[in-house]
């Protein structure tokens, strides 16, 4: 006999750092009817799934806590994953979300009943879910990305994705292979050197790097926004955030790439590895990474930096263009994630039955402020298209979502509606202005290819200003670009 359906009035999908601080939101408003379903066993998201050695929070840490619950006593100025999983792991214990919790609950798909007003939600094992407002916390980058690489399946030892880092294998004596150098594969290259009996290297493209800036770590609640907002201007300003926007900005970008290349130069004494972890695309078209670890880890003589694209994969190494095969023992690849994976496996059908992806794939992917969605009523999207930041805190971002999803919804209580729509009519002003200030900025001009760009080159990823602009943009919900039914 199948299980009741169960009722709520807001659904959230995923108990991340975004799902959970929607439900924080909720609680803290006084709402008690809300439901969190999480398909792993604990929450956490990211900071849950990604436990390689070296992860942690590559912007101060003061930025990294929700400012409705904010951590004054990080331990470190950049925090390890387990203190940030902590933080998360508190914030449900002390604020009662663990009552909201559904663990092991897959969502597959869930469909908007126009005559109900209402998403039916459905799990993997079929249970249905029905939900006044449907919240999106699935996450941005969690599903992972590893190369088709001919023969990799004929591999002899352990491999693992830097997302699905496996403590059973023990690295000690052995040979290991670290294919690419991301935010990921820089953190982790200095502890697979510590661990292993060699490093091997694989680099396709070399990543601009920054100085890692130490700031204090815990500091006096009465000083804490002072530091927040020193903290912030450097991420954004320093940390090139304002590269995004990039032609209005020349002079910042020049002094900026200097900065990388002098850090290069001290880290680096020898001309022909500097060579070779010399970008040759402008800085801030991919990710800027911060690390003062990783140049010294490829200057150690156990350590070797391979710049031949891998071109196949044997059960005892790795072969590469130059015909070399790199004789390994495991492979980690850090290779990235594929965008929007977890939203992307859902069948999400709005009204008129018609199914977000197969829209997205006729039309583009077009979003309002990357929260809300015409033809999705009562849906919310938190970390959604063009949401995320080449280099400042992204919980700023999912922060300013959650106020505009909750705004969106008092928008329609307080008109005793049921529905509340983003028009078509905003959706394309927002969309149209969003795509041109996308191609000024550096990710289309900046000469490079990064995830940040799908197969057609459009970048659905990334919002093309500061974080600042997103949450000024957002702060309030204008009636007139809402439909309410
Ligand atoms: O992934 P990436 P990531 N052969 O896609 C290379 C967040 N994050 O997991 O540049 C060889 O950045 C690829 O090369 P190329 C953050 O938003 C945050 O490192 O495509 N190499 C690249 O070097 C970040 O942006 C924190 O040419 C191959 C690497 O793999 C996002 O996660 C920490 C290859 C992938 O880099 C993703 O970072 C860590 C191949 N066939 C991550 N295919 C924080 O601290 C791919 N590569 C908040």
């Amino acid at each position: 006999m199948s299980e009741a359906v169960r009722h709520t009035r807001v659904l959230i999908v995923g108990a991340g750092f975004a799902g959970l601080g929607m439900a924080l939101q909720l609680a803290r408003s006084g709402a008690r009817d809300f439901l969190i379903l999480e398909k792993a066993d604990a929450v956490g998201g990211t900071w849950r799934q990604n436990t390689y050695p070296g992860c942690e929070c590559d912007i101060p840490s003061v930025l990294y806590s929700y400012s409705f619950a904010p951590k004054a006593d990080w331990t470190s100025s950049h925090a390890a994953q387990p203190e940030i999983l902590d933080y998360l792991s508190e914030l449900t214990d002390r604020h009662g979300l663990g009552d909201h919790l559904e663990f092991g609950t897959e969502v597959t798909g869930a469909e908007w009943d126009e005559t109900d007003c209402r998403w039916s939600v459905f799990d993997k094992t079929g249970r249905e879910f029905v939900a006044q407002y449907l919240v999106m916390a699935s996450g941005a980058l969690n599903v992972p990305r590893i190369p088709k690489l001919p023969g990799a399946e004929t591999f002899a030892g352990a491999s693992m994705h830097s997302a699905a880092w496996r403590d059973d294998v023990d690295l000690a004596g052995k040979r290991v292979a670290l294919i690419g150098t991301g935010a990921s594969g820089v953190q982790l290259a200095p502890h697979l050197a510590e661990r292993a009996a060699e490093l091997h290297v694989f680099q396709r493209t070399p990543a601009w790097i920054l100085p890692r800036r130490t700031f204090r770590a815990a500091v006096a609640a009465s000083r804490r926004s002072t530091l927040v907002r020193r903290a912030f201007r450097a991420a954004t300003y320093w940390g090139g955030e304002a590269l995004g926007v990039g032609l209005g900005r020349p002079r910042l970008l020049e002094r900026t790439q200097a900065r990388a290349l002098t850090h290069l130069r001290k880290q680096v004494p020898d001309a022909a590895l500097r060579d070779a972890l010399t970008p040759d695309y402008r800085i801030g078209c991919k990710r800027i990474l911060r690390s003062n670890d990783f140049y010294p880890t490829l200057a150690r003589p156990d350590t070797t930096l391979v710049t031949d694209p891998v071109t196949a994969i044997h059960p005892d190494g790795i072969e590469t263009a130059d015909g070399t095969r790199h004789a390994v023992d495991v492979i980690v690849y850090a290779t990235g994630f594929r965008v929007a994976g977890a939203m992307n496996r859902m069948h999400l059908v709005g009204r008129d039955g018609v199914s977000l992806l197969e829209r997205w794939q006729r039309e583009g992917v077009r979003t309002h402020l990357g929260v809300t969605m015409s033809g999705m009523p009562n849906a919310f999207f938190l970390s959604g298209p063009n949401t995320g930041l080449g280099h400042n805190s992204v919980i700023v971002m999912i922060e300013a979502q959650i106020a505009h999803a909750l705004d969106a919804m008092r928008l329609a209580e307080v008109n005793s509606a049921g529905a509340v729509e983003v028009r078509a009519d905003a959706q394309d002003a927002f969309d149209s202005s969003l795509r041109e200030r996308l191609s000024r900025g550096v990710w289309s001009t900046g000469g490079c290819a990064s995830w940040y760009l799908d197969a057609r080159g459009s970048n659905h990823a990334l919002w093309p200003g500061s974080s600042w602009d997103y949450r000024r943009r957002t702060r309030v919900v204008d009636p007139a670009d809402y439909e309410l039914a």
